[in-house]
């Protein structure tokens, strides 16, 4: 697992039975049950990598669709709703999709 040297076993646990049924999901309970909102922005740019799948410098809605697929291999895909609703909190700018710096400030919010 990609992220598996950043958080614990328990931690992508926790975070994943926060949203096991769909439209559930919340970033801001995901990001806290995971601790990922105390880590420095430092390990959150590494994380940021992992989830910018096709290395284009922003998280686009097709990769945040598949964001807790990141976290667990088999993990669900997220929903229509949940995609659009994480993508409209992160995207404070308002291009579309999520840079890093709008991705630190979201996992910290
Ligand atoms: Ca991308």
């Amino acid at each position: 697992m990609a992220l598996a040297g950043l958080l614990s076993e328990a931690e992508i646990s926790a975070g994943l039975q926060s949203c096991q049924a769909a439209d559930s999901f919340s970033c801001k309970t995901f990001f806290a049950k995971t601790g990922l909102n105390v880590k420095t922005k430092e390990d959150l740019a590494k994380v940021f990598g992992v989830i910018d799948q096709d290395k284009s410098g922003f998280i686009e809605e097709e990769e945040l669709f598949k964001f807790l697929q990141n976290f667990k291999n088999g993990a669900r895909l997220l929903t229509d709703k949940e995609t659009k609703e994480f993508l409209a909190k992160g995207d404070t700018d308002g291009d579309g999709k999520i840079g890093v710096d709008e991705f630190i400030t979201l996992v910290k919010c």
